[in-house]
C-alpha cells in the first residue's frame, strides 16, 4: 500500500514562508535555486520491489549531468542478490559506473522482473551481498564530506537510517552516528508515510521497518521532508514510447509494466528525488507547521505545532505537469 493524493492544504503555511523567503524557484530548473549547485546527494533505495527506484536513479544521473545534483553513493535498502547490482547496472549505463553502492544486510528477496534484466545490461557488481555494508560506508563518506552539505534520500525503508543513528565511532569518525548525522547532513528526505495522517497498517516504507521509521521520526537530529507524493503523477509511458537502445531504465519499465498489465507506473521516488534536488521551487509547498509520529506498526500521524524540524510535500504544480517533467528526464540520453 502506498500514499493517497494530497489537496494542496497548505495555503496558511504556505504565504508566511513565502514572506521568509523559503519558497525560491528550482523545482522547474529556475535560476533562483536556494542550495549551492551541485547538490551532493546519498541515494538510498529498495530498488528490487517497485520501478519506480530505478526511474528515480535515472533522473537522479540526468540532474548529475545537468549539474544539479552530485551523486556521492548509492546505498540499497534490501539485501538481495540483484539489487545493488541493479543500481550498478544503472550507474553504468549513465557513465557513473565506478560510484560507491552500499547495501544493507536485511530485507526481502528481489521480485523476478528485475532479475530478468539485471544481467543483461553491463555492470561489475556480481552480488548484493558483495557490496559494502550500508552503514559503515555511509559513515565513510560523511565523514568526509563538508559540514552540513549532505542531502541523504530515502525512497525505500528505513533501515540504513536507523542503523546509522545507532552507529558507534569509527575509523572514519570519532564521532558516534547521531553526531556524525548532525554534523554532515543538510536534510534527509523521505518517500515515506501518508499525509498528514494515516491510521491504518502504516504507508508501505514505513510499514516495511516500523520500527526504524520510529526511530528516524524520532531521533533524527536535523531537518526531514516527508515526501510521500506520487501516486497521481503517471510516468514512464513516454520512455516505452522512445526507441533507445541498451537503456536498462527503459528495460526495466517494460518488464514492471507488461507484469501488471498497466501503461504507466506512479512516481512516488522520482517526485522524492526531484524535491531532493531541486527543493520546493514551482513544483511544490510543504506543510512545516507541526511534527510527524509514527508508530512502530509503520502509521503515522501529523501533530500541529510550531515549525520545527519536519515537514510534508504537498502539490503545487499539478500532477499532470509533473508528469511530463519528469517524463523529459526519463527520456534523456547520457551525458557521459
Ligand atoms: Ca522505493
Amino acid at each position: 500500500m502506498r500514499n493517497a493524493f494530497l489537496s494542496p492544504i497548505c495555503g496558511s503555511v504556505l504565504a508566511p514562508l513565502m514572506l521568509a523567503g523559503l519558497l525560491l524557484a528550482g523545482c522547474a530548473g529556475g535560476s533562483r535555486a536556494r542550495s549551492p549547485r551541485p547538490v551532493p546527494i546519498i541515494y538510498d533505495t529498495d530498488i528490487g520491489t517497485d520501478v519506480d527506484d530505478a526511474g528515480a536513479l535515472a533522473i537522479l544521473h540526468v540532474l548529475a549531468d545537468r549539474g544539479e545534483a552530485r551523486i556521492l553513493a548509492a546505498m540499497s535498502a534490501n539485501s538481495g542478490r540483484w539489487s545493488a547490482p541493479a543500481i550498478d547496472v544503472i550507474n553504468t549505463y549513465y557513465g557513473r559506473g565506478d560510484l560507491p553502492i552500499g547495501s544493507s544486510r536485511t530485507g526481502p528477496d528481489d521480485e523476478m522482473w528485475y532479475r530478468d534484466v539485471v544481467p543483461a545490461f553491463p555492470h561489475d557488481l556480481a552480488d548484493g551481498r558483495a557490496a559494502p555494508e550500508a552503514v559503515g560506508l555511509y559513515r565513510e563518506i560523511l565523514a568526509a564530506q563538508p559540514d552540513h552539505s549532505v542531502t541523504i534520500v530515502v525512497v525505500g525503508w528505513l533501515t540504513n537510517m536507523a542503523g546509522l543513528l545507532s552507529s558507534a565511532s569509527d575509523e572514519n569518525s570519532p564521532l558516534d552516528g547521531k553526531a556524525l548525522v548532525a554534523a554532515k547532513v543538510k536534510e534527509l528526505v523521505v518517500m515515506g508515510g501518508s499525509w498528514p495522517n494515516n491510521e491504518g497498517e502504516g504507508e508501505y516504507n514505513f510499514h516495511m521497518d516500523g520500527a526504524a521509521a520510529h526511530k528516524v521520526a524520532s531521533d533524527w537530529p536535523g531537518k526531514i521532508m516527508f515526501t510521500g507524493l506520487g501516486r497521481d503523477v503517471m510516468t514512464g509511458a513516454r520512455l516505452m514510447a522512445e526507441e533507445t537502445n541498451a537503456q536498462p531504465v527503459r528495460a526495466f519499465y517494460s518488464k514492471f509494466l507488461e507484469a501488471n498489465n498497466v501503461p504507466a507506473r506512479s512516481s512516488w521516488d522520482l517526485i522524492a528525488v526531484l524535491y531532493a534536488v531541486r527543493e520546493l521551487g514551482d513544483c511544490f509547498s510543504a506543510a512545516t507547521d507541526g511534527r510527524c509520529v509514527t508508530r512502530e506498526d509503520g502509521s503515522n500521524t501529523w501533530v500541529p505545532g510550531p515549525a520545527a524540524s519536519h515537514g510534508y510535500l504537498v502539490y503545487r504544480m499539478p500532477p499532470g505537469d509533473l508528469a511530463a517533467m519528469i517524463d523529459e528526464l526519463m527520456v534523456a540520453p547520457p551525458a557521459r
